[in-house]
Order: structure tokens, then sequence, then C-alpha cells
């Protein structure tokens, strides 16, 4: 076989599994358990909020807000991670299948929470990525815990992000624009969005000693 005509047909191969592979992401057998665990996530969630919010008598989550990861999201991923495009391989090696960002006003509220979360339903944990105290290199900052969450008989990963509502903003015009992309003028961007969330950090240190200040009082 000439060897164009053997790549086609390795082409057209790997198309008909990834074709396959999205079909069974999609599903709703498979998507509806890990629906499952972001809506366990939430309720949780909005449990502790009602509780801690009267104890403070302030809000202390301004958001709670989940998905499960698009079928294109988790090849694209794989791809990403350079991983075999396969459905075990999304089910092990993808932590945020399910996703749950949750916000809270103020800086020491998101470790308080993603506290309470873990000592509160005792989760199996997978692992906690600081970074706020880590920055990404892009600047990125959130609390990120990554545990199993038990549905019906089975237990399925899920990812929780915890951030403030300045890292959220920072986080969600970062995302549309550059994450991920590559854009004219990137690395000047980059750069800008770097000095951006230094000072989001600031502010955010700033609005905890404000709150502080006032409670005292
Ligand atoms: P999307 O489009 O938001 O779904 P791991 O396998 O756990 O070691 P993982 O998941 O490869 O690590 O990486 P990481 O860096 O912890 O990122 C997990 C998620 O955090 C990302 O998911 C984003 O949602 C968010 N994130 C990480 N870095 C950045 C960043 O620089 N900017 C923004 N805006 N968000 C970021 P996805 O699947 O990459 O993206």
């Amino acid at each position: 076989m000439e060897v164009q005509q053997e790549q086609e047909m390795q082409d057209a191969q790997a198309d008909t599994a990834y074709t396959q592979v999205l079909e069974i992401l999609g599903s709703e057998d498979f998507r509806g358990n890990y629906e499952k665990a972001c809506q366990i996530l939430e309720e949780q969630l909005q449990e502790i909020n009602r509780k801690v919010s009267g104890q403070l008598n302030r809000e202390f989550i301004s958001s709670v807000e989940w998905r499960v990861k698009s079928p294109e999201s988790c090849v694209s991923k794989l791809l990403r991670k350079e991983k075999e495009v396969t459905v075990e391989n999304a089910v092990e090696r993808l932590n945020d299948i399910a996703g749950v960002r949750v916000v809270c006003s103020f800086l020491d509220d998101i470790y308080q929470l993603c506290h309470q979360m873990s000592y509160d339903y005792n989760f199996e944990f997978i692992k906690q990525k600081d970074y706020v105290k880590n920055p990404k290199s892009s600047g990125y900052q959130s609390l990120h815990l990554i545990v199993w969450v038990p549905v019906g008989e089975i237990k399925v990963k899920a990812e929780i992000q915890f951030r403030t509502q300045a890292m959220d903003f920072w986080a969600g015009v970062e995302h549309h624009f550059i994450y991920k992309k590559e854009e004219p003028h990137q690395k000047e961007i980059e750069k800008e969005l770097r000095r951006c969330a230094k000072a989001i950090y600031k502010i955010d240190k700033k609005m905890m000693d404000i709150r502080n200040r006032i409670e005292k009082e």
C-alpha cells in the first residue's frame, strides 16, 4: 500500500475512534452521573452558605455555578495533555469533567469554605491546588479542590474552584480573551493581565482588612 493511502486509512480510523468517544462522552448515561455529582456539591455548598451566612450576618457565598465539560472540550484537553483519546483516559486523567465554581467576597472566606466542605462532608480527597499562594504563570488565582463524590453506587471525580469576586472577574476576562488562544499582542496583554492579577490580590487583602476593622469596631 502506498504511504499516502496508508496515512489516509489511519486518519479515517482515528476520525471514527474520535467520533465514538465524542458520542459516549456526550451521552446521557455518561453525563448523568457527573451532573448528579455537581448537584450534590451545589446543595452542600448552599447548605454551608445558609448556616455560615447566618452566623456571620453577611453573605458568605456570592454564587455557585457548575457545568459538565463538553465532549469536545474533554477531547481537546486529552490532546493538550498528549493522552490517547479514549473514554477511559477521559475518566482517569481529567479531574474536571464535573466542575463547580464557587465565588465569595473575601479571601479568607474561600479558605474557610474549602475547609468547611472537607470537614462537614468528609469527602474522599484527591488533591488541593492553591493557585492563590502559587498563582499560575498567567496570573490565574483560585483554590482548587479535587474530590470523589459518591453518586449512588459509584463515585465521581469533581473539581471545585473557590475564588473571590475579584479573582472571578479576572479569570472570566482572561478565559474569554486569552486562555488557550493566540491573539495579536498576546505577550503584551499577558503581561498586563499578570499586573492586574497582582493588583487584584492586593485589593482582596485590603478589602479583607477593611472588613476586619469594621467588624472589630
Ligand atoms: P476550562 O475551559 O475552564 O474547562 P490536573 O490534571 O488537575 O493536574 P489541569 O486540570 O490540567 O490539572 O489543570 P489546571 O491548571 O489545574 O486547570 C484546571 C482548570 O482551572 C482549567 O480547566 C481552567 O478552568 C482553570 N484555569 C487554569 N489555569 C487557568 C488560567 O491561566 N486562566 C483561566 N482563566 N483559567 C485557568 P481547563 O480544562 O483548562 O479549561
